[in-house]
């Protein structure tokens, strides 16, 4: 069965592929559609967010689709860039943008003061039954430069909380095992399992 994963972020589609493949799933991103409808994330939530990438997609394709509206929510910034992470440097931002950013907004403020999370919401939208959402978050602390070579987005900067390692040095198994979006998409496997087997 196909499942159209609603984003056109790489990092989060490759996390994504490697959850719902073994549930039997083809996972199609925005990149591998023929054409598209435009996508707004103008909420202030990251589950209004999620819900405004699904549905219009639900709405031209017919047929379910999974999105993911994610963040880094921070502490000593009062929780920016959260539904803003991808822009926050600006509109066409890249990673290493945002990165540097980041570590410019926090300069000076002490390791016990650089407290955060990510944050990932999931929507499930399926044509004539309706959506589930889930709501993951994972812990951490933002470095004062950046570890790790693996992930993508804010990971060299987050030291999961727990682990003494930074997301971006985390394998991709770990990472799902410990992430935001690997919480998130837990609490959705059992609809997701269903909607894989045909039953929902
Ligand atoms: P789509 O809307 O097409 O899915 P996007 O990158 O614009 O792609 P978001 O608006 O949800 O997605 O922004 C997510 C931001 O948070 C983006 O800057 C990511 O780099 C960052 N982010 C989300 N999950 C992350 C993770 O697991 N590790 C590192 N950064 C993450």
């Amino acid at each position: 069965m196909r499942l159209i994963v609603a984003t056109a972020n790489a990092g989060k589609l490759r996390e994504l592929r490697q959850m719902l493949e073994p549930l039997g799933f083809e996972v199609l991103g925005l990149a591998d559609l023929a054409d598209r409808p435009e996508l707004r994330e103008e909420g202030d939530s990251f589950l209004d967010n999620a819900r405004s990438k699904a549905w219009p997609l639900v709405q031209s394709l017919g047929e379910p689709v999974l999105a993911d509206d994610s963040g880094l929510v921070v502490d000593a910034l009062g929780g920016a860039p959260g539904v803003r992470s991808a822009r926050y440097a600006g509109p066409r931002a890249t990673d290493a943008d945002n990165n540097r950013k980041l570590l410019m907004e926090l300069e000076g403020v002490p390791a016990k003061r650089r407290t955060a999370a990510f944050v990932c919401a999931l929507v499930l939208a399926v044509p004539g039954l309706g959506e589930v959402a889930a709501e993951g978050r994972v812990e951490g602390r933002i470095l004062e430069r950046p570890r790790g070579g693996g992930g993508f987005g804010y990971d060299p900067l987050f030291l999961v909380e727990g682990l003494g390692r930074t997301a971006a040095e985390l394998d991709p198994k770990t990472k799902n095992r410990v992430s935001h979006r690997g919480r998130a998409f837990r609490l959705l496997l059992p609809v997701l399992r269903d909607l894989g087997r045909g039953v929902l």
